[in-house]
């Protein structure tokens, strides 16, 4: 059985599981928002392991050590800029959180936290990217079904945290 919920927070504060996922750009090398955070809280040496990377392609993801973060892994996913939504947003939103998912599988992790993906910088409705999240999360339980303990979303603000709610409350 997986658990799946929610959480006010901030994702960097405390030990939420095994792999934070950030919402990172292609190039992987830092930025505002939740990535700024990120970059800050492990220290210097994620960027260093970062720059090896080559870079990330939205709607994919990449997979790092944590450093001074209280977990063990960051897994780096890059979420569509938002632009109107007949651009593939939601299916690269979706390969965001598959990928992910699959990544973490790869590397024995049973618990993993979310931020919002592309609902800052990236401008892509709440409600739409939040329905998408809850939807592919869903799709890949289904798949992996003994895979996970745990799979939270760390939502930094109340409002998208009542619309993340409101998505699992759905059937
Ligand atoms: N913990 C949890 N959530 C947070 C935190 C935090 N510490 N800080 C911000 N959020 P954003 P995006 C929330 O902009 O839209 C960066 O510059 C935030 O309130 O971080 O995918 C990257 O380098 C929002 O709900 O990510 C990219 O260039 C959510 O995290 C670009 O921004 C996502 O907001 C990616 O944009």
């Amino acid at each position: 059985m997986t658990v799946i919920r929610t959480e006010l927070g901030d994702i960097t504060s405390k030990h939420y599981a095994d792999a934070i996922v950030n919402a990172a750009n292609e190039s992987l090398l830092g930025g505002g928002g939740v990535d700024g955070a990120i970059h800050r809280a492990a220290g210097p040496d994620l960027l260093t392991e970062c720059r090896k990377l080559n870079g990330c392609k939205t709607g994919q993801a990449k997979i790092t050590k944590a450093y001074r973060l209280p977990c063990d892994y960051v897994i780096h996913t890059v979420g569509p800029v938002w632009h109107g939504g007949i651009h593939g947003e939601a299916e690269l939103l979706a390969g965001c959180y598959k990928h992910s998912l699959e990544l973490a599988t790869e590397h024995g992790i049973r618990s993993i936290a979310f931020p919002s993906i592309s609902t800052g910088v990236y401008s892509y409705p709440v409600q739409q990217a939040a329905e998408i999240a809850v939807q592919t999360v869903r799709k890949v339980i289904e798949e992996y079904p003994d895979a996970f303990d745990e799979i939270l979303w760390v939502l930094f603000d109340e409002r998208t945290k009542l619309v993340y709610d409101g998505g699992l409350q759905k059937n």
